[in-house]
């Protein structure tokens, strides 16, 4: 879509009468700012299989090899910079009423992007978290010990959600509360196969909020979307948010 193509009336009229925004994003967002997926060709898990790097099991194995994993995608975080889509997505936080950005992403980008009205379902790579005691701290440059060790003795890890872990329970009630409350809902860049965070659309919809997918590669939640943008983020959401912007002309309400 861009600024001169016609959109379909049910969206115009969604966002011009949206009250309630919520926007689900994976790692696709990321994509452009030269973030490697985790799935599909060349995503991450074609190289790493994430049970031997992904699951509190894989670090009770070998906490060196799995924290070594974490610091070289840490690494390149300062060598990326936020794309198009993640500042569009940070615009359409002050085009309504009420928003909540509910983010898979763990590189803070969104932050990077001004976005302040998010929650990180599946934690931020920028912190770490006691394997013991699970006091949180900044992660600091790399030091001696591999993983290095909390003051309590116990090994430090990445404040990441692995598979088989729980969610934080307070950013997964505000995404849920949003979600059910939401009237027009956009999934951008996620598979949509991981759960919890994969039921979120599919609870917005079944709600009646009017729901739109931006993926260039078809998902499972193209079929139940209201509107399929198979375009890179990159180039959906500046449009999204520039068609936004036109149809409620400054007005939140
Ligand atoms: C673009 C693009 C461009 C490319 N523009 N788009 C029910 C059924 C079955 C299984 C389960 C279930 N409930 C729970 C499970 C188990 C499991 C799960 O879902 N497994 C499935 C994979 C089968 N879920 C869990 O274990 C979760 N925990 C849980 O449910 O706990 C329950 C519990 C309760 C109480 C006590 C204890 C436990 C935890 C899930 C944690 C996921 N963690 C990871 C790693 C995070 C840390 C890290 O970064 O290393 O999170 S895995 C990985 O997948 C990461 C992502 O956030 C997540 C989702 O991936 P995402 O973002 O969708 O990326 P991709 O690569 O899949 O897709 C990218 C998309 O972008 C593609 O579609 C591209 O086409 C597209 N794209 N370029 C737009 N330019």
């Amino acid at each position: 879509m861009s600024g001169t193509t016609r959109w379909p009336d049910g969206f115009s009229e969604a966002a011009r009468r949206c009250r309630r925004c919520v926007v689900l994003t994976g790692a696709g967002i990321s994509a452009e700012s030269g973030l490697v997926t985790f799935r599909g060709m060349q995503g991450l898990w074609e190289d790493f299989n994430p049970l031997d790097y992904a699951t509190p099991e894989a670090f009770e194995r070998d906490p060196a090899k799995v924290w070594n994993w974490y610091q070289w995608r840490r690494d390149k975080l300062p060598l990326v910079e936020p794309n198009p889509g993640h500042l569009a997505i940070a615009e359409l936080e002050g085009l309504f009423p009420e928003f909540l950005l509910v983010t898979q992403n763990v590189d803070g980008l969104h932050q990077r992007a001004g976005s302040r009205r998010l929650v990180e379902l599946h934690g931020n790579i920028g912190r770490n978290k006691c394997s013991l005691c699970s006091a949180l701290t900044q992660a600091g440059p790399a030091t001696g010990e591999v993983p290095p060790r909390c003051g309590c003795g116990g090994l430090l890890r990445p404040d990441v959600v692995w598979f088989g872990e729980a969610l934080p329970q307070e950013a997964m009630a505000s995404a849920w509360e949003a979600s059910r409350a939401a009237d027009l809902f956009f999934s951008v860049g996620t598979s949509g196969l991981v759960q919890p965070a994969a039921s979120l659309p599919v609870a917005a919809k079944q709600n009646g909020a009017y729901l739109v997918e931006v993926n260039p590669e078809p998902t499972p939640l193209a079929q139940m979307s209201d509107l399929a943008l198979a375009e890179p983020a990159g180039q959906a959401m500046p449009a999204v948010a520039w068609e936004v912007r036109r149809l409620r002309n400054g007005k939140l309400l």
